[in-house]
């Protein structure tokens, strides 16, 4: 096992597991961590080895509770956009493209730019515990890693304008009938699945998994990611958003 800047890598029987390590800020994402998730991408992606990957949080409250709201509470239009466009292309869309299986093992809250995260891997496996939702709206923001783009793929336009517009935490019972997640897993064995679900891809052709991938990402249009990253910088000019986030700061309701 090795532990590099908030990310845990351990392989086993070809399947790397990567685990968020920012406990105490329920696993929110910042830059570091997704630089280090980038570069721990393309190692494994490389590495012969390994044929399956699982992404997991620490600890058992959190999968990832969003993008980390007090690294980006004070950037401007142009900052947001950058931020949006290096996450989306070093670490989002890298993994969604991923030609080995990525699977999100959702062990908790999985909000805003984790359910982001968990909705970029191929598969996702969540414990009864975990919440899953996008509470940008209310932060006077939107999804910005792909989310607006991504979630109207797994479970509907209607399905994914009622999430995005209300902010709505889901439970797993409702998750799973939307098809946002793919299995529910008791809390103490979601790694037990989440290894069970990689090892039924893994007995497959390496290959063939690679091309599968490939072929069902490219039935995807993709020309909505650059509204995305757009409006999302955009927002980052308005009073909503100042006040959204001073509110999550001040722990109170947002006042729009
Ligand atoms: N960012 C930073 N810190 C966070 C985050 C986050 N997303 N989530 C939780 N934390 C911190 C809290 O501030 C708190 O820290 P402290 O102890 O220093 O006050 C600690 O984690 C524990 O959290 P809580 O005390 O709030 O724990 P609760 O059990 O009371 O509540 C919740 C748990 C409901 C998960 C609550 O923490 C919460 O609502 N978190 C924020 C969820 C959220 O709004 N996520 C979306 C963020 S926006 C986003 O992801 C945009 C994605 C696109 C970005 C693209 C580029 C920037």
């Amino acid at each position: 096992m090795k532990q590099e800047n908030n990310i845990q890598i351990e392989i086993e029987n070809n399947i790397a597991l990567l685990t968020i390590c920012r406990e105490k800020q329920l696993n929110a994402l910042n830059q570091s961590v997704l630089n280090h998730l980038s570069i721990t991408l393309d190692d494994l992606a490389e590495d012969p080895t390994v044929r399956a990957l699982i992404i997991t949080g620490k600890g058992d409250k959190a999968f990832v509770a969003g993008a980390d709201i007090k690294e980006f509470q004070h950037l401007n239009t142009q900052e947001g956009y950058e931020l949006a466009k290096n996450g989306q292309e070093n670490v989002f869309d890298k993994i969604e493209n991923f030609s080995k299986p990525i699977i999100a093992a959702v062990n908790g809250y999985a909000l805003g730019g984790g359910l982001e995260l968990a909705i970029a891997c191929h598969i996702r496996v969540a414990s009864k515990s975990a919440k899953l939702g996008f509470p940008e709206c209310s932060l006077g923001l939107i999804p910005g890693y792909g989310g607006t783009q991504r979630l109207g793929q797994l479970i509907g336009k209607g399905n994914a304008l009622e999430m995005i517009l209300t902010g709505s935490m889901l439970n797993v019972e409702k998750s799973e009938k939307l098809g946002l997640i793919n299995k529910i897993s008791d809390d103490k064995n979601i790694l037990v699945d989440a290894k069970k679900m990689a090892q039924a891809c893994i007995k497959n052709s390496p290959k063939a998994l690679a091309s599968a991938i490939k072929c069902i990402n490219k039935s995807f249009h993709k020309k909505g990611f650059e509204s995305e990253k757009t409006e999302f910088s955009k927002l980052f000019n308005t009073d909503d958003f100042k006040e959204g986030v001073l509110a999550f700061l001040e722990k109170r309701r947002p006042n729009y």
